[in-house]
């Protein structure tokens, strides 16, 4: 893709999470479909409209890129080119009349003729909190923006002094290995937050009101926007691939604190 494509990609992706945002704003108070419920989690039917209409709106613009969604694949997503897409990241929050979720839309290109997930890397992140009205964009190599506005993380050198975001997948083990280092912030950092979605965590690293988001098990469509935010807004952004589908432990900092968080994953 060339500059002038990677721009009409990322106008196309705004468009479409503005249109699922909209579906978001309407339904935030409204009894919500449950698909499927677990211990933990939480599958609405609104996540898969929402993916359905953001998945409409960019096949339109671009027909041949692929979709991999968190409710689903659409097209061959190991070709050249293609969207990943968490519809409603947050959903629990959301099921639950939390107003903190958002649409999070990224494009990826593949770098080599293998197509792992390594083999992509992030050109163009999106992600929009509908219930704020903030829209973050990014595009590889350039700034990252909240609402047009050039943003930077923070500068905050002493963990003492920072904000820490935290994320908790279901499993057991994830619990078991996340919670000692919840402790250890907890006493270390000024404060700890677990805010339920891990966009908009990464979206507020990149805007300097968090800083740092930590996340041992979590999905690719859940950060590959995010993460791109936060790198093109000059912060340090970390992802080590797990066993399991698109599955990373990720740890996202100001660039800064990074050492004194003692994340060891
Ligand atoms: C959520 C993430 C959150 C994580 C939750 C869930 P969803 O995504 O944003 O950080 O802790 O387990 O994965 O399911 O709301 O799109």
């Amino acid at each position: 893709m060339n500059a002038n494509e990677l721009k009409q990609a990322l106008a196309a992706a705004v468009a479409a999470a503005q249109a699922a945002g909209q579906v978001m704003r309407r339904n935030l108070n409204a009894p919500k479909k449950i698909n499927e419920e677990s211990l933990h989690d939480i599958k609405l039917e609104l996540d898969v409209r929402c993916q359905k209409l953001i998945q409409r709106k960019l096949h339109r613009a671009f027909p041949k890129i692929s979709l991999l969604g968190e409710e689903g694949e659409s097209g061959n997503v190991t070709t050249e080119y293609r969207w990943v897409v968490d519809p409603i990241d947050g959903t629990v929050n959301f099921a639950h009349g939390i107003p903190h979720a958002c649409v999070s839309i990224a494009l990826q290109g593949r770098s080599t003729d293998a197509h792992s997930d390594a083999d992509y890397s992030t050109l163009i992140g999106v992600i929009l909190d509908p219930f704020t009205n903030e829209l973050w964009t990014a595009m590889r190599n350039g700034p990252a923006r909240l609402n047009g506005r050039i943003i930077r993380v923070s500068q905050r050198k002493d963990l003492g002094h920072s904000v820490i975001s935290i994320g908790f997948s279901k499993s057991k083990l994830n619990l078991e290995r996340s919670l000692p280092l919840l402790c250890s912030l907890s006493r270390r950092a000024r404060k700890v937050r677990i805010m339920g979605s891990a966009a908009l965590a990464l979206a507020y690293v990149a805007t300097g009101r968090l800083d740092a988001f930590i996340e041992r098990r979590i999905s690719l469509w859940d950060v590959a926007a995010g993460g791109l935010i936060v790198q093109c807004a000059g912060g340090n952004f970390r992802m080590k691939p797990l066993r399991g589908y698109h599955r990373y432990a990720m740890v996202a900092t100001n660039g800064v604190i990074g050492r004194q968080l003692r994340v060891n994953w």
